[in-house]
């Protein structure tokens, strides 16, 4: 599986956040929380050093919420700090608040600075807004600080940057890569639509049967069969009356990340990769 990289791009987002680390006083990094291991940053402690740093798993409204739970614990056993929340609701950042909060160092008096990282798709841009609000007034420039930084004030003792840094997910293995392109973060072109959402009907047979059911109204058919039956109950079709299978699997694959399907969670903590390993080792990738 080749990976696009463009090593020049990364060298950039990297020089920015570690100019940008000097500034703030919490990193926040942003992970999907139907695959918070695979969308986590395996080098963040290079990266950000010892700086705080909170992990946001987002889109919890969409991941398992068992699952989520599973995950609080693993994290809160390895020390990292983690949290689950919804970024397009308001109401959901007030855990985030608290928690920003208590990381808030007793000698800083000005109020806490913080900035957000993580590889695309994960939400950084809505959380930034959400953070800021509509009516967020862009705080002047801070002395020291270089003219073009803008900062948001989200409240009277927070601050946040408002770029994100974006990072290309870094994997080594089949399996994750498979996950972050079901989620998005990925080129699509890694794997076709088709191939990957033959790999996510596997998974959800054996995981979620009841969503593709709900959904779709199939159940216990190949997957192959489903893409097909998808495309004759929505009417898909292309000339000559053949079944436009590209199209099922592509709405497959959206609403499945819009979280139509229901909740699901991608990974579990402590899990023997063996389902997704055996599925990559399948020749449908
Ligand atoms: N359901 C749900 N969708 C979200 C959440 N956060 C972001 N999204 C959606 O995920 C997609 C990517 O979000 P975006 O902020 O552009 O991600 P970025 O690439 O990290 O900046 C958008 O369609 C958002 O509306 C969330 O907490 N829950
Ligand atoms: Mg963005």
């Amino acid at each position: 599986m080749d990976i696009q990289w463009y090593p020049g791009h990364m060298a950039k987002t990297k020089k920015m956040i570690k100019d940008n680390l000097k500034l703030v006083d919490v990193v926040l990094e942003l992970t999907d929380a139907r695959a918070p291991l695979s969308t986590h940053l395996p080098d963040i402690n290079s990266l950000i050093g010892n700086k705080n740093s909170i992990m946001i798993m987002n889109k919890a409204d969409l991941a398992d919420k068992k699952i989520t739970d599973m995950w609080l614990k693993y994290f809160k056993k390895q020390g990292i700090k983690a949290i689950a929340v919804n970024s397009l609701k308001k109401s959901e950042l007030k855990n985030l608040y608290n928690l920003l909060g208590n990381v808030k160092k007793k000698t800083v008096l000005r109020s806490t600075r913080c900035m957000i990282i993580g590889i695309p798709n994960v939400g950084k841009s809505s959380l930034i807004n959400q953070m800021a609000g509509r009516k967020s007034a862009r705080t002047a420039d801070i002395p020291g600080v270089t003219r073009n930084k803008m900062w948001l004030k989200v409240d009277d003792n927070l601050e946040l940057l408002d770029t994100p840094g974006i990072l290309w997910p870094k994997f080594e293995d089949k399996t994750t890569g498979i996950k972050l392109a079901i989620l998005g973060s990925i080129k699509q072109e890694l794997l076709d639509f088709e191939k990957l959402s033959l790999i996510l009907i596997k998974y959800l047979l054996v995981n979620y049967p009841q969503a593709l059911k709900d959904r779709y109204g199939v159940d216990s058919s190949t997957p192959a069969e489903i893409l097909e039956k998808i495309a004759q109950n929505r009417g898909f079709l292309v000339e000559g009356g053949v079944f436009d299978i590209n199209r099922s699997a592509k709405t497959l694959i959206n609403e499945f990340r819009q979280g139509k399907l229901g909740r699901i969670s991608l990974e579990k903590p402590e899990e023997k990769e063996g389902f997704w390993l055996e599925i990559a080792n399948q020749d449908i990738v």
